[in-house]
């Protein structure tokens, strides 16, 4: 609601300090220890982590091992003051999943994935976080006689339903992508998977995250994709960032691409109420220097807050009546001198 002032948290994975390489060149700057990044969060303003299973332990270790590995991070977390946001299976780099992990033809494939899923909640269980991103890189084709499609929904399904059952406090969230690495996935957008949320064996834990650029790469604007999530109760978080055209995944810094596209991102959310974290998940451009590894990060989050302002000056009356008068050229004017702060 305008006027209202709801704080928002932020958060990023560690995965958005990265070493700048790309399918073209190698790294261009230095690797950043884990712990050291964890030190960067509360200095850049963002209070959660978004991480993916190995962030937290290598898939090397054993079960025995595993509580006390997960414990010396929660402890990093702890005394930094950071919350765990998220915990996501990595389902996209080990050999066992190149054909897909839950989708896969391989029966053996399908088995790690499901054990590593089930690893991943038990790791998210002792670093005291309820919130399983399911990002579903693999789950598809490069070409469509590759898997039965009718199958692959099925064992999406399955596969999600076996999460719910083995841990009653988890919440599934959906992450979804229309394309790369695949050509073509299953679940091209968030209202795909909100489908399937419904005959999950329970909806009510059964949602989703929705990414701007995988909005935007569906050719859909991520404040309608957003708002008809916020609707069903079931945004539960989000990777706010930018992204000009269709193109690769390009994850630029929120609003830097289309101002007024995160205007309406962030009208959508400050309206709705949303309750979840702004997560951030953006990258840096491959020229930015060491020193300035983190700035995107940090701009990213001044933009956001620097449109929640534009946001809440917007004064409704004013919206509701070029409404009424049928005036969206008025009200496009109004918008836009908004934008531009005059
Ligand atoms: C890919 C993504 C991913 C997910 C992450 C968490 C590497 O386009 O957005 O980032 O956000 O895997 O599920
Ligand atoms: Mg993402």
């Amino acid at each position: 609601m305008a006027g209202s002032k709801k704080q928002y948290q932020f958060s990023f994975g560690p995965w958005n300090i990265s070493m700048g390489a790309d399918p073209f060149g190698p790294p261009v700057r230095k690797e950043v220890a884990f712990a050291a990044k964890i030190r960067e969060y509360k200095k850049l303003g963002f209070d959660g982590v978004q991480f993916h299973d190995d962030d937290i332990i290598s898939t090397e270790v054993g079960p025995l091992e595993l509580p006390k590995a997960v414990a010396k991070v929660k402890k990093m977390l702890d005394g930094e003051g950071l919350f765990p946001e998220i915990v996501a299976p990595r389902l996209w780099e080990h050999p066992r999943t190149i054909d897909g992990g839950y989708t896969s033809n391989s029966a053996a494939d399908r088995k790690y994935a499901l054990d590593r899923t089930r690893r991943t909640i038990d790791i998210a269980n002792q670093i005291g976080c309820k919130n399983i991103v399911l990002w579903l890189a693999r789950e598809g084709t490069y070409i469509r006689e590759a898997k039965c499609p009718l199958t692959a929904t099925q064992r999406l399904l399955d596969a999600i339903n076996m999460m719910l059952e083995y841990d009653k406090n988890i919440l599934i969230l959906g992450e979804m992508k229309p394309n790369e690495p695949m050509d073509m996935a299953y679940m091209p957008t968030p209202g795909h998977f909100l489908a399937l949320c419904y005959k999950t064996v329970d909806p009510s834990r059964s949602g989703v995250l929705i990414e701007s650029a995988h909005s935007i790469l569906a050719g859909l604007d991520p404040s309608d994709d957003m708002a008809y999530a916020l609707w069903h109760k079931k945004l539960w978080s989000v990777h706010l960032n930018d992204q000009n055209g269709l193109k690769y995944d390009q994850d630029k810094s929120f609003g830097s691409v289309d101002l007024r596209r995160a205007f309406n991102t962030v009208w959508v959310l400050e309206r709705a109420g949303y309750q979840g974290c702004v997560g951030l998940d953006v990258k840096a451009m491959r020229t930015t220097k060491q020193a300035d590894q983190t700035r995107h990060l940090a701009n990213s989050r001044e933009i956001f807050l620097k449109v929640l302002d534009v946001v809440r000056s917007v004064d409704d009356k004013v919206v509701e009546s070029f409404r009424a008068e049928r005036d969206y050229e008025g009200l496009e004017l109004y918008i836009m001198k908004k934008l531009m702060g005059k």
